[in-house]
């Protein structure tokens, strides 16, 4: 007997197939993160797959190539996917196909594929051949859309999918008055982002973050491999130096200055002759730069931004609507000074009843820090 719908059973192999999928994190951009189980007509687990690598074998096909190298047939087999199963051919050919070549029965996928060349082509193509097809629902199908948020976003809106990463007081400051943060939060955590670092497409800070700090901005994770992400400067008038840390690593990843046309040429063609590369963005106010610059960020297919601050670059994107998460480590030291940084400094609101509610809020322990994870927007 095929697996029922909504059983326990069906929901642990969803969980499997999300848990596969976490195997493709920091080496699939942009591509969504994608896990898949065959479950035989008896019941039986015959396959896994992931998909591992930018433009290597999607799940579904990764799953059946494991059946094969079992030597089991999937014919009447129930396939659970984190994605539904794509129609197009890209750098791989169609799932669907795939699936109904090999003669697989019944296909429960857990989520929607927003891009433009799915949108339920898979599973239209997947019911005319004769496979009984269902969307999961419940906290699998919310586990599979908050898996691939990057990836929604960026096929949604064509920006990256922006993530406010902070150290803050337990007063909630991220800076004393004079610019010092060196370090607020503990090792520990300063390791986990060096780790989100090395996963992410693109890191953001605003200029007064590098003048301040003059950050490296690279993956320098004690575990684990550092793939370096590109480092983005939200700097207005081209300010960045040319002795700067950021600079100096150009070996080590390039560097992206978003500038406007105010930003003075020799300063533009110092940084330009230095290495990193200039874009200046239209527009004749911060907000429409902004956009511009997601855009383009967007455009390159960069859908995971990391923004490390500072609160002026982070309360205009607040203002503008774009931040999606935030990371706030919370450490147990207090300031208590006037003047030092709040995690946020835009228009905001003025008063509690205005103030943005994340949609939810999570919260753990590392370290000697409390992580707080806010999500503002789901996409
Ligand atoms: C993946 N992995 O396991 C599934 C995907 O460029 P391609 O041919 O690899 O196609 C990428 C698209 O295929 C992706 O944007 C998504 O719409 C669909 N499904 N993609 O990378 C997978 N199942
Ligand atoms: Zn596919």
């Amino acid at each position: 007997m095929a697996a029922e719908t909504g059983t326990e059973t069906e929901s642990a192999h969803l969980r499997r197939a999300l848990e596969l999928a976490e195997g493709g994190r920091g080496r699939v951009s942009p591509n969504p993160l994608v896990g898949a189980v065959i479950v035989s007509p008896s019941g039986e687990v015959i396959g896994e797959g992931f998909h591992a690598e930018l433009g290597d074998l999607h799940a579904e096909r990764a799953a059946l190539r494991d059946c094969r190298e079992r030597g089991v047939d999937p014919t009447g087999a129930t396939l659970f996917v984190t994605l539904e199963p794509c129609a197009h051919s890209g750098r791989q050919p169609p799932c669907s196909e795939a699936l109904l070549e090999a003669g697989v029965a019944r296909v429960v996928y857990a989520s929607e594929d927003p891009t433009g060349k799915a949108s339920g082509r898979g599973p239209g193509i997947l019911r005319d051949g004769g496979v009984d097809v269902e969307l999961a629902r419940g906290p699998e199908a919310s586990a599979a859309r908050l898996l691939n948020q990057p990836f929604r976003k960026l096929a949604r809106t064509g920006r990256p999918l922006v993530t406010y990463k902070a150290a803050m007081t337990l007063d909630g400051r991220v800076a004393a008055p004079g610019g010092d943060s060196r370090w607020i939060s503990s090792a520990e955590s300063r390791e986990l982002v060096h780790r989100r670092r090395g996963e992410c497409d693109a890191i953001a800070v605003g200029i007064g973050t590098v003048l301040a700090d003059d950050p490296l901005l690279t993956a320098r994770p004690e575990r684990g491999e550092g793939r370096n992400p590109l480092r983005v400067v939200f700097d207005t008038r081209a300010r960045l130096p040319l002795d700067s840390a950021l600079i100096g690593s150009l070996e080590e990843a390039p560097v992206l200055v978003v500038c406007s046309g105010e930003a003075p040429t020799a300063a533009r063609s110092a940084l330009e002759r230095a290495g990193a590369e200039l874009l200046v963005a239209p527009g004749g106010d911060p907000a429409s730069r902004l956009a511009a610059a997601l855009d383009e960020l967007g455009r390159r297919e960069l859908g995971d931004l990391l923004l490390e601050g500072g609160p002026t670059l982070a309360g205009a994107l607040f203002d503008a609507g774009e931040i999606d998460r935030m990371q706030l480590f919370v450490a147990p030291v207090l300031l208590g000074a006037e003047g030092a940084r709040a995690v946020l400094e835009g228009k905001g609101a003025k008063r509690i009843a205005e103030g943005g509610r994340p949609l939810a809020v999570e919260h753990r322990s590392v370290g000697e820090d409390l992580l707080i994870d806010a999500r503002l927007r789901e996409w």
